[in-house]
């Protein structure tokens, strides 16, 4: 046992240093953010990004009339641009700073750096969409030369009908941008006689699938990452991996040495947890670590203690012993993997959506969530059938 708990220490140190490489891999997702002063792009990136990031974050100039916004931990560079006035010099300088921006970022010929997407905010309550305004967003959306996108946030909209309206209205005036999205990024309250009612929150999900969609795939991950909103596309993010995860371990169950596939079974868990965890963007330090490494010892006879504990596990799932022993091997380890990795995401999402405080849990209650879902999941796992 005592040599367990030294094994675990010295993985939890190896999945400190995997999640530090996997945040490198990520890298970031950087977005312009523009429209007038009031139109509430403060509030929306407060919406849809973690920790409250355009209060929290930290905010340096760029250019004259742009600052980046970035957080430790948080894949993100926000470029908010100031004072967007149209109509005048201050629109000619916005618009300039932005290109120059762009061109800048593209000098680096580092993709990680690269401006990703545009959002283009418009204030639905103000009372129409100006000539100049669309003119403007063109030019933005084709003259930028280099691809960027252009979506336009419809802030505000506490009327959906009036949203909605504005919507096509610009859809039909054919100006180059990839959507155009009607939301509320925070509650609205409106007084109907005595009564006091609240407009909910809205659209933030459609934004960022928007996006995802016209961002290279190489951003993907950062801003499934550090949006807060959906958090159901980290899960789907972090189910795609697991599937790969699973192969992996399936097709070392096969290699001519199953007794020394121990080591690069839990070398491919510890991966997968770091991966999984950036793509959550839970910060594991605070205290998470070592109760998830425990976790998997806890449940992990099968990569811990090599193949005799593998057939021990292999006894609780029906049937599993009429196959041949490296077959065995192969397939108790993708479902161990899986059955681990479904519970981690399991738990992650949970604790993304808030329904899970960790802070607030002992060590002992975190292990038995993960772990009540691992055994329930291992023990009904299906094996594939050998013939
Ligand atoms: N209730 C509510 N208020 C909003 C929303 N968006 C912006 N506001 C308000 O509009 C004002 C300007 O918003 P802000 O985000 O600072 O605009 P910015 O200048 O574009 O960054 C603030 O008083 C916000 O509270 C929203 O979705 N709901
Ligand atoms: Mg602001």
């Amino acid at each position: 046992m005592a040599m367990i708990m030294d094994d675990i220490f010295g993985y939890a140190k190896d999945i400190r240093s995997r999640i530090a490489e996997e945040e490198k891999r990520m890298g970031h997702f950087n977005i312009i953010v523009t429209g007038k002063t009031g139109v509430g792009k403060s509030t929306l990136l407060n919406a849809v990004f973690r920790e409250g990031i355009a209060v929290t974050g930290i905010g340096r100039p760029v250019t004259r009339r742009t600052r980046m916004i970035e957080k430790q931990g948080v894949p993100l560079r926000i470029f908010d641009t100031k004072g967007l006035e149209l109509g005048g010099t201050a629109q000619e300088a916005v618009k300039a700073d932005i290109f120059e921006l762009i061109d800048w970022q593209l000098k680096t010929k580092d993709p990680d750096k690269f401006i990703h997407a545009i959002w283009y905010c418009i204030n639905t309550t103000s009372d129409r969409i100006e000539e100049e305004e669309i003119r403007w967003i063109n030019e933005l959306a084709t003259k930028n030369g280099h691809d960027v996108p252009v979506i336009i946030a419809l802030t505000k909209t506490i009327s959906r009908k009036k949203g909605l309206a504005l919507k096509s209205q610009i859809e039909n005036m054919n100006i180059n941008v990839r959507g155009v999205v009607p939301l509320l990024a925070s509650p609205y309250e409106v007084d109907i006689g005595d009564e006091v009612k609240t407009v909910q929150p809205f659209g933030l999900t459609e934004l960022v699938g928007v996006t995802l969609q016209v961002v290279p795939e190489s951003a993907a991950n950062a801003l499934i990452n550090a949006q807060n909103v959906d958090i159901g596309l980290k899960g789907k993010r972090a189910r795609k991996w697991l599937a790969g995860f699973a192969g992996t371990n399936f097709a070392a169950g096969f290699t001519p040495f199953p007794i020394a596939d121990a080591p690069i079974l839990i070398t491919t868990e510890i991966t997968m947890l770091a991966k999984m965890t950036t793509i959550f963007g839970i910060d594991m330090d605070k205290g998470m670590l070592a109760a998830v490494v425990s976790a998997i010892v806890g449940c992990s006879g099968a990569t811990f203690g090599g193949r005799a504990a593998a057939v021990n596990l292999i006894k609780l799932i029906p049937g599993a012993g009429t196959v041949a022993g490296g077959l065995i091997n192969g397939a108790t380890a993708a479902a161990f993997t899986v059955a681990l990795g479904e519970a981690y995401i399991a738990v992650m999402t949970r604790i993304a959506r808030g329904e899970l405080k960790r802070e607030q849990m002992s060590e002992q209650q975190f292990i038995g969530e993960i772990k009540d879902i691992f055994m329930e999941k291992f023990t009904h796992a299906k094996l594939p059938v050998f013939s």
